[in-house]
């Protein structure tokens, strides 16, 4: 049993971030109350009875700060304001009062190691060498030798070509690690930073319960600059320089440390509130261990689960490496799908199997140890479109196409069969996936065999037992091929999870002792002995009598 120490001030017993279910929103396609074709803070207030009603805990918000959208805004232009299209702060506080109400938190997505181009700090501090806040961002003097001017080192940009644009003015290089228009933070000058813990702590005034921390590692690069020595990759990103670099300097860098921990100390002030960090191309749950803890984050979530094909042994690796290496005081976080890669029903197959396939994952997810990310449209089992190339507007989706694409798992949530999904009265900003006609909130509502009761269903038990929310993890096959069958324990309660990935029957072996179904994507009785067999895509959890 871990021992996890809680924030000051809360019920040690039930934290939202160690045993709630936390729901993504991607603002821009939840809900549109004005018809301009875009999600909004009131169409997601007119949503939360929905939300409730999921019986998730807290809702991540993706970045709803004022920003010119070009990475749709996590390229943030003012970190205290709301970007209109979304509404107004006056909304934000009705938001926060409104989730409240229904026992929601709200966790806000803080982008802290870049704002855009257009924020008034990158302004100013490109306007001159001597300006206040000519040290806020990573500026660096052309490489000596050639022509042209030389970018300073061999840094890449995760989006394509080098990390460093020059800008005339300075007659300088910045880093930029996404889009050019996201220029990075200079963490090291002590102003900057002073004013980025301004940001965390004006919106905890407003009430936020938490935040989801952009590319959380990659805050720090290499104080001397040095170039990252080169990779061989058979990996077709390769085609990339990105992928063609061993990342030793420009993220992962050991400066993190103190900014968690005062970013801690300022959420532990006040009652019950989690740091959420996404993890950024580091897969070694080794590395990322040491950014959790007591005095620091209180998760982390790494994409490695997310991108696992649908094989039971692939998840299970995963799932062993992270609980070896977070050890006891540290507790895990996982999802399935986000808004940065095509939704999980699509990549494990789709076709007349989705759904079924899709039930098996919620039960995977829904019952590890570790705090389950969804992302909104799962729970109806949404399934990511395919867009024509012109119909994509995310710039790094049109640059790499058809190797990558944000925009599918984008499209407006579907809420019914009507024309625009029930999303807006006006042109949505990206396309319907046509499987709404079939695949929407109000067709599954009613539906007892739904995806969407199913998921209901999953996090009602989740609640319940405490030993799907806080008992250990132990696998129960150890090279599982078909079925993935594990245990969940706490001294007073045993959960046994089986789950079938294929289309086929699968027998697996049962421990001693009585079971008794409580939760199963198939109606009939199982009374299982020695052995259990499972149906097609069966997910059932049992609990010892
Ligand atoms: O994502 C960072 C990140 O890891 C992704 O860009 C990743 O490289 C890509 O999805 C490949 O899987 C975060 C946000 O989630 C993303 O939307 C932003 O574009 C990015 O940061 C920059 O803020």
């Amino acid at each position: 049993m871990p021992t996890l120490n809680s924030n000051s001030n809360s019920n040690p017993n039930s934290l939202w971030w160690r045993d709630g279910v936390i729901y993504q929103i991607y603002p821009r396609s939840l809900a549109d109350s004005n018809g301009d074709g875009v999600g909004d803070l009131p169409g997601l207030i007119g949503k939360l009875d929905y939300l409730a009603s999921l019986g998730v805990d807290a809702l991540w918000l993706s970045p709803i700060n004022k920003s010119p959208m070009r990475d749709f805004g996590y390229d943030v232009s003012d970190y205290e304001d709301i970007a209109p299209v979304f509404g107004s702060r006056a909304d934000f506080d009705t938001l926060i009062a409104e989730a409240h109400r229904r026992g929601l938190k709200i966790v806000m997505d803080l982008v802290l190691n870049h704002t855009s181009d257009e924020h008034s700090w990158f302004r100013e501090s490109r306007s001159s060498h001597s300006n206040p806040k000519a040290d806020w961002y990573i500026w660096r003097d052309p490489a000596p030798g050639g022509n042209a001017p030389k970018p300073p080192n061999n840094w890449a940009s995760v989006f394509g070509g080098s990390a460093w644009e020059w800008d005339e003015t300075r007659g300088q290089f910045y880093h930029h690690m996404f889009l050019k228009e996201q220029p990075d933070l200079n963490w090291r000058n002590a102003e900057a930073r002073a004013a980025l813990m301004n940001t965390a702590k004006f919106w905890l005034e407003r009430g936020v319960d938490g935040f989801r921390l952009d590319v959380v590692n990659a805050y720090f690069k290499d104080a001397l600059f040095r170039d990252n020595p080169a990779s061989f990759s058979l990996d077709p990103r390769a085609a990339l320089p990105w992928f063609r670099q061993r990342h030793l300097h420009d993220y992962d860098q050991p400066d993190l440390h103190s900014v968690y921990r005062e970013l801690r100390q300022l959420l532990d002030a006040r009652p019950e509130r989690g740091l959420i960090g996404e993890i950024f191309m580091t897969e070694d749950p080794r590395v990322f261990a040491r950014y959790l803890g007591d005095d620091q984050l209180h998760l982390v979530y790494d994409p490695a689960f997310a991108a696992q094909p649908w094989l039971p042994r692939s998840f299970q690796r995963i799932v062993a490496e992270r609980e070896a290496a977070l050890g006891a005081d540290a507790w895990p976080c996982y999802c399935l799908s986000n808004h940065d890669w095509p939704r999980h029903v699509t990549r494990h197959g789709g076709g007349p199997f989705a759904a079924a396939r899709s039930k098996v994952a919620a039960a995977m997810l829904l019952t590890l140890r570790g705090t389950p990310l969804l992302y909104m449209g799962e729970e109806i089992a949404m399934p990511s479109p395919n867009l024509a190339r012109h119909e994509l507007i995310d710039p790094p989706s049109k640059r790499f196409w058809p190797f990558y694409n944000r925009d599918c798992a984008r499209t407006p949530m579907q809420w019914d069969e009507s024309l625009n999904a029930g999303f807006t009265t006006g042109k949505p900003w990206l396309p319907v996936g046509a499987s709404h006609k079939k695949i929407n909130v109000a067709a599954q509502t009613d539906d007892p065999n739904s995806v969407l009761n199913f998921y209901r269903a999953l996090i009602q038990l989740r609640k319940a037992s405490p030993a799907l929310r806080r008992g250990s993890y132990r696998p129960l096959i150890e090279r599982p091929v078909a079925a993935m069958t594990y245990l969940r324990e706490t001294d007073s309660q045993t959960m046994l999870v089986a789950l079938n990935f294929f289309g086929h029957d699968v027998t697996v072996p049962m421990p001693p002792g009585q079971w008794a179904c409580r939760l199963s994507t198939h109606a009939a009785e199982h009374a299982p002995g020695e052995t259990l067999t499972l149906a097609p895509f069966e997910a059932s959890i049992f609990e010892r009598r």
